[in-house]
């Protein structure tokens, strides 16, 4: 066993290989030159991107959302309802980025410049007329994954939300995930303020909740958390994230708190900005930090000999770095309460309470690597077709050649036998046999060849035709573990969750329930103990083949682990 059968990366140059080999081994022979056609959508469909869609209420903060993970202003934002249809973010470059593209319901598409964009905002004709926009940016992101921006849920301009729910319900349909091409996920994006009781932001979800979504393609995450007016804002979301993990474990994979805001800030504005604050929040008085937090006025009128920075300091640094007032409250409150001094560490300390980085996480872990698995295994199922009719086909003409092949020198004796000939006729049986004998050489140059041809396919697919078994188990084994009353205990059950891939395919995220088992060693002698406690399911046939996956699971990674060198 080998190291490939773990790595996406390593599965996808495998799959890469595949797909540039096998059309051209195909196309190479005349008997199997047909079938490399059906074959030229397989590198197309590993290269497609993902699709994340964000929804929610409006004015929830989606757009900003989008633009913190996309690490660029494309989505616009604004304190009025303002994102009015369905708008994708793809990847671009060059002139593309200073348009936008309009997909007209009623007329051809066409490529508008960026500075017009405002007339889409609200309720506006122009938006109604719109199926969706496109923006495209140079962002690394993209190339991976493209961004569907959507209109407010509960929003007062007509329409909006049938548009959404209509989209989003056909992408996710199930069918069509059969097939892998519903690589997309959805990010629901849930108020957290102050005045949303758990029961609201129940509610909340339900009206927003797209038809055909599950744990294995949505994500909710809290925002605005940074909004509610208490001192420790966070240790509050956190505690109801944590509630709400439980109530909405059958609905979505996690609930994280966000706040979009702080992560832009963190990772676009200068130290200076973050110097200033943390120095506003050092201030001596009480009274006086209250005064400069209680409302955004006072933050930059506020005249006071204790305060270390300016009036004209204070009127600069928001217009020189926007950010929601209670983004930024928030921010001095935290440095002030946790005593923070230096503008690098609340920088760092914001941008991880920003939650975005365990959103990008969960995002990529949880289900981009697992969707990832399911549609190049769609991929590469659909491949099997065209593969095994030429094998099937090689393997026949071999056959006939071979037989043929034999049957020459048959045919060679009986004229070599034949007596009582004239020299004439003698002439022509010897032509004949010259004859016979040049057809043996063009046979046997055949069935070489397709021997040759048989053996580069075989070459060529073996590797994944086991990485695709064992893929495709580990596909099956997570589905068996979704169901309910899967006759296994939790723990059992999300170890078996990681040994098939759920935290990601790589070998860590396989082996990441034992890691805190120390070394190498000591891994590996707790894998060997889990291996053998699933001998307790060994009466629950409905299991067999997972614990048979399981076990090979555990043996490759056994395998794996003993051959690195151990570390120092
Ligand atoms: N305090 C705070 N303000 C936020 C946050 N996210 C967004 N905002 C602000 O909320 C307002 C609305 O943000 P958008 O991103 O436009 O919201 P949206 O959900 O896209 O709104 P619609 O497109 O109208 O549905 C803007 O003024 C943002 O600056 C957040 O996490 N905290
Ligand atoms: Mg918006």
């Amino acid at each position: 066993m080998s190291l490939d059968y773990f790595s996406f990366d390593k599965a996808a140059a495998e799959l890469e290989r595949f797909a540039r080999d096998v059309p051209a081994i195909l196309a190479g022979h005349a008997l199997t030159a047909d079938l490399s056609a059906g074959l030229e959508f397989l590198s197309d469909r590993v290269e497609t991107p993902f699709a994340v869609a964000v929804v929610g209420q409006m004015r929830v903060g989606k757009s900003t959302l989008l633009n913190a993970l996309v690490g660029q202003d494309l989505a616009i934002t604004g304190v009025n309802e303002t994102t009015a249809t369905l708008n994708w973010l793809k990847y671009g470059q060059g002139d593309v980025t200073t348009k936008f593209k309009v997909v007209w319901k009623n007329k051809p598409e066409e490529f508008l410049p960026k500075n017009r964009i405002n007339e889409w905002v609200g309720d506006s004709v122009l938006a109604r007329q719109t199926r969706c926009i496109e923006f495209f940016a140079d962002a690394e992101v993209l190339k991976k994954a493209y961004f569907i921006d959507t209109p407010g849920m509960r929003s007062v301009i007509a329409d909006h939300e049938d548009v959404t729910t209509e989209f989003l319900a056909a992408k996710l349909d199930r069918n069509s995930h059969q097939q892998g091409d519903s690589a997309d996920a959805i990010i629901y994006v849930l108020p957290a303020t102050a005045r949303e009781t758990d029961q609201s932001t129940l509610e909340d979800f339900s009206n927003s909740r797209i038809p055909g979504s599950s744990p294995v393609n949505s994500i909710a995450v809290l925002h605005k958390w940074d909004s509610i007016e208490e001192l420790y804002p966070f240790d509050i979301v956190n505690e109801k994230a944590a509630r709400l993990r439980a109530d909405f474990s059958e609905l979505v994979s996690d609930v994280i708190p966000v706040s979009a805001p702080l992560y832009i800030a963190a990772e676009r504005f200068a130290i200076h900005f973050w110097d200033t604050v943390s120095l506003l929040a050092s201030i001596d008085e009480d009274e006086s930090f209250c005064d400069l937090v209680s409302d955004p006025e006072e933050f930059v009128e506020l005249d006071e000999a204790s305060i270390p920075v300016t009036v004209e300091d204070r009127q600069r640094l928001v217009q020189e770095f926007p950010i929601p007032w209670a983004s930024l409250r928030m921010i001095l409150r935290h440095a002030r309460s946790r005593g923070i001094i230096s503008g690098e560490e609340l920088r760092n300390e914001i941008r991880h309470r920003s939650g975005i980085p365990a959103l990008n996480n969960e995002i990529e872990t949880r289900f981009f690597s697992r969707r990832r698995l399911i549609k190049m295994m769609s991929a590469i199922s659909r491949a099997w077709e065209p593969c095994n009719s030429a094998v099937v086909r090689l393997r026949n003409e071999k056959k006939i050649t071979a037989r043929k092949i034999d049957e020459i020198p048959v045919y060679t004796s009986t004229l070599a036998g034949i007596s009582g000939v004239t020299s004439a006729q003698r002439d022509i049986l010897e032509n004949i046999s010259d004859f016979l004998a040049d057809q043996k050489t063009d046979l046997q140059e055949q069935l070489e060849k397709s021997s040759v041809s048989l053996a580069s396919l075989d070459a060529t697919s073996s590797v994944i035709k086991e990485l695709h078994a064992a893929m495709d188990n580990d596909i099956r084994g997570l589905e068996l573990l979704d169901e309910e009353n899967v006759p296994m205990n939790e723990k059992d059950a999300s170890r078996c969750r990681a040994l098939f891939g759920f935290h990601g395919p790589d070998l860590d995220s396989r082996i990441s329930p034992w890691v805190d088992s120390g070394d190498r060693d000591g891994v590996c002698l707790d894998l060997e103990m889990f291996r053998r406690s699933l001998i307790s399911y060994r009466n629950r046939s409905e299991l067999s083949a997972l614990l048979k996956h399981a076990e090979t699971r555990i043996e490759q990674i056994l395998d794996m682990l003993e051959a690195q060198p151990e570390q120092p």
